[in-house]
């Protein structure tokens, strides 16, 4: 990477060689990080490459600003210019996905959810969400976080696995579950599921029962954006995201609504549950919203289906099952019992790992392994397509993972297939030296 491209990254001064100067060990752990997210395939389906604009507004002096409360309302003085970064960030989110309202302060998914709950709920209210094992989130009502004990989370799943449409979200369940429950709320959303949800579907119910809805689309924001998958906007009453998963932002959460929810939202976020925002990161935020404006990302979401969609193709072609026998957003959820009963999604992960392939392990529907073990693996295209790669990668990724695992005993077929990996890194490097970008820059028109 070129020093200008590297400064660029922190602050547009000399930041890194700065850093390098007081803090080598932490400089030298930065660049190893780097080294690895460029020469390595990153398939976590959660994850991205964020632009060079997007990395030096969170690397700014914008972090230095307490900007406690919301813009011409704040508690500290200083804060004109903070104010109108974070007006062009809520502006530029409202236009890009033709909202009412936006609250872009939440530091992640988990706290925009969190919000959420504390707007329109009380303690012990019913809540109807996805189950964790069946592709649901941890706030979704898991025992284990604070949601699953604040609030009386029921799971819906989905329906059994079929050779035709099994695995979907089962809506007769979920409507069934609704009209003896009352929930006050619905969550729609998932974090493991490799599907389009449909918010009409969710909208139906949700009014049948008078309850509200909520779509957290932290996962497909980006492909919403991109205008390849439906948009829950219209429908739902509120809708959650994070900006770093296919949006390509910087790490973050972002909370839309409809008007009448605004005021709530906004106090739940600030005082309820942060204090001073991170103008950085709301900086980063508005850069990504308006590069997700462009026609070159419209075509790098529908991309990254087609990339999802050819990587699945090639893996049932190799032996594979898919969860739901395919895709139609960023990820396959792959259930490896077809494949070799002996191979856990741990193992799987881990040799994916030496050879170069990062993944991660995920439990599939009705796994009979633990949480920490799975018989699965959740592999997405978000990462690899803004670093250049379309279909005829997505095949040969598909055959490096076959193999890896096929010969996962064997060190010799192993090193050969981590020279292949290096070098296809080498090719499709996220961040390569210049003043371009493949994010954008592959896919002009
Ligand atoms: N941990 C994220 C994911 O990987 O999907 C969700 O928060």
């Amino acid at each position: 990477m070129s020093d200008t491209l590297k400064n660029s990254i922190a602050t547009g001064s000399n930041a890194l060689s700065y850093l390098e100067s007081v803090d080598g060990e932490i400089y030298g752990f930065m660049s190893e990080e780097l080294d690895r997210q460029r020469r390595t395939l990153q398939l976590i389906a959660s994850e991205n490459f964020a632009s060079p604009a997007v990395l030096a507004m969170t690397g700014s002096a914008l972090t230095n600003k307490y900007a406690e409360g919301y813009p011409q309302r704040r508690y500290y003085g200083g804060n004109q210019i903070i104010d109108a970064v974070e007006e062009i960030a809520r502006s530029r989110a409202k236009e890009l996905f033709k909202a009412d309202h936006v609250n872009v302060q939440p530091h992640s998914g988990s706290s925009a959810n969190l919000a959420v709950y504390q707007a329109l709920l009380n303690p012990g209210d019913t809540v109807l969400a996805m189950r964790l094992d069946q592709g649901g989130h941890l706030t979704h009502g898991a025992p284990a976080s604070v949601t699953g004990k604040m609030y009386n989370f029921q799971p819906y799943g989905l329906t059994p696995r079929s050779p035709e449409n099994g695995e979907r979200i089962d809506f007769d369940y979920l409507r069934a579950l609704a009209k003896s429950s009352h929930p006050k709320l619905i969550v729609a959303g998932a974090t493991a599921y490799p599907r389009e949800i449909d918010p009409l579907m969710f909208k139906e119910i949700a009014d049948e029962v008078g309850a509200l809805l909520m779509f957290d689309s932290a996962h497909p924001m980006g492909l919403i954006a991109a205008g390849v998958h439906a948009s829950p906007i219209e429908l739902a009453d509120v809708v959650t995201f994070t900006t770093h998963k296919t949006l390509r932002g910087p790490r973050g959460g972002a909370i839309l609504c409809k008007e009448p929810f605004a005021k709530k939202i906004d106090s739940a976020v600030f005082p309820g549950l942060q204090g001073g925002p991170l103008e950085h990161v709301i900086a980063a935020k508005a850069v990504a919203f308006k590069e997700a404006q462009t026609q070159n990302f419209a075509r790098y979401g529908a991309q990254i289906k087609e990339n999802a969609s050819v990587l699945g193709e090639t893996l049932i072609a190799e032996g594979f099952r898919l969860v739901s026998n395919g895709t139609d957003n960023h990820l396959v959820l792959v259930d490896l019992r077809d494949f070799d009963s002996d191979l856990d999604g741990k193992t799987a992960q881990e040799v994916l790992d030496s050879v170069g392939i990062t993944c991660n392990r995920n439990q599939i529907p009705d796994d009979p392994r633990k949480p920490l073990i799975t018989s699965g693996l959740r592999l997405g295209t978000a990462a690899m397509t803004t670093a250049g790669m379309k279909v005829a990668q997505m095949r040969q990724v598909a055959k490096l993972i076959a193999n890896t695992l096929r010969h996962r005993n064997d060190e010799n077929e192993l090193k050969l297939i981590k020279g292949e990996v290096a070098e296809l890194c080498i090719e499709f490097d996220p961040y390569p030296s210049g003043d371009t970008w493949p994010g954008m820059d592959c896919f002009k028109g």
